[in-house]
C-alpha cells in the first residue's frame, strides 16, 4: 500500500474502535480528514457520536459530512480521540503539529479517556526529532522565548535551527489561537520527556508538539496491512 493508501487503512480501522454513545475528539490533518469521512458513513448509517474538532478545518470537513460537533464548554470529557501523527516512537511519544494545530490537538486529547493515534508507516521512528518540532509561541517577545527555547534545548541535546513558519505568503503563521510556531529542526531528541517538562516552564510558550504519555495506541499503516502498537 501507498502511504496514501495505509492512512485511510489506519482509518478505517481506527472506526471499529468508536461505539455508540461515543464523545469523540477528532484530530487534524490528512489521516484524521480520512477518519472523519468513514467516521460520517457509520454517522449514516445510525451511529449516535458527537465529537470535538481540534481545528477550524476538521470542523468545516465534519459539517460538511454530517459529523455532530460540540465543544469542550458543553462536553468537557471525551471518551477517545483519534488523530494523527508526524513521528511517534516505541514508547508512543509523538511529535505533532505539523498542522499547526497543536495545542487544541493536546487539550482535546487530555480532556479524553484514551487517544488513538492513526498514521502511515513512515511515522515510526526509533527516536524522535528528525521531523522538526512545533513549538508554538505567544507573539510578544516571542524572539526572547526562542533565545530561552534553544538554552533549554541545547542542554537537552538538541541543537539546530529554529525557524518561524511562514504561511504560503511568506507571512507569520498564525495558529487557531493567533500565536507563532516555532520549527524546531534538532534531528534527534534524546530526552524528550525531560525537554518537553522544561520547554512547558518557558514564559511565552504555550504548548509543545511534544505528546508524552498521552497516546494509548496506534493503528499504523503498513505495506500488508494495520499495525496495532500498544
Ligand atoms: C495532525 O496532522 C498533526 O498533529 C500532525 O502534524 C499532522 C499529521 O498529518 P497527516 O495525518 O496529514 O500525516 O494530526
Amino acid at each position: 500500500m501507498t502511504p496514501a493508501e495505509q492512512k485511510k487503512a489506519a482509518a478505517a480501522k481506527a472506526a471499529e474502535y468508536v461505539e455508540d454513545g461515543m464523545k469523540l475528539g477528532i484530530g487534524t490533518g490528512s489521516t484524521s480528514e480520512e477518519f472523519v469521512r468513514v467516521l460520517a458513513e457509520r454517522v449514516k448509517g445510525g451511529l449516535r457520536v458527537i465529537g470535538v474538532p481540534t481545528s477550524e478545518r476538521t470542523a468545516k470537513l465534519c459539517t460538511e459530512l454530517g459529523v455532530p460537533l460540540t465543544n469542550l464548554d458543553d462536553t468537557p470529557h471525551l471518551d477517545l480521540t483519534i488523530d494523527g501523527a508526524d513521528e511517534f516512537d516505541p514508547a508512543l511519544r509523538l511529535i505533532k503539529g505539523g498542522g499547526g494545530a497543536l495545542l487544541r490537538e493536546k487539550i482535546v486529547a487530555a480532556a479524553s479517556d484514551r487517544m488513538i493515534v492513526i498514521t502511515d508507516a513512515t511515522k515510526k521512528v526509533a527516536m524522535l526529532g528528525a521531523f522538526p518540532l512545533p513549538i508554538e509561541v505567544i507573539p510578544f517577545g516571542s524572539l526572547a522565548t526562542v533565545r530561552r527555547v534553544a538554552e533549554v534545548a541545547k542542554a537537552y541535546g538538541c541543537e539546530g535551527k529554529i525557524a518561524r513558519r511562514a504561511d504560503s505568503y511568506g507571512e507569520p503563521f498564525f495558529t487557531d489561537s493567533n500565536n507563532f510556531i516555532f520549527d524546531c529542526s534538532f534531528g534527534r531528541i534524546p530526552d524528550p520527556d525531560g525537554l518537553a517538562r522544561e520547554l512547558n516552564l518557558i514564559p511565552g510558550v504555550v504548548e509543545t508538539g511534544l505528546f508524552i504519555g498521552i497516546a494509548t495506541l496506534a493503528l499504523v499503516g503498513t505495506s500488508s496491512g494495520v499495525d496495532i502498537i500498544e
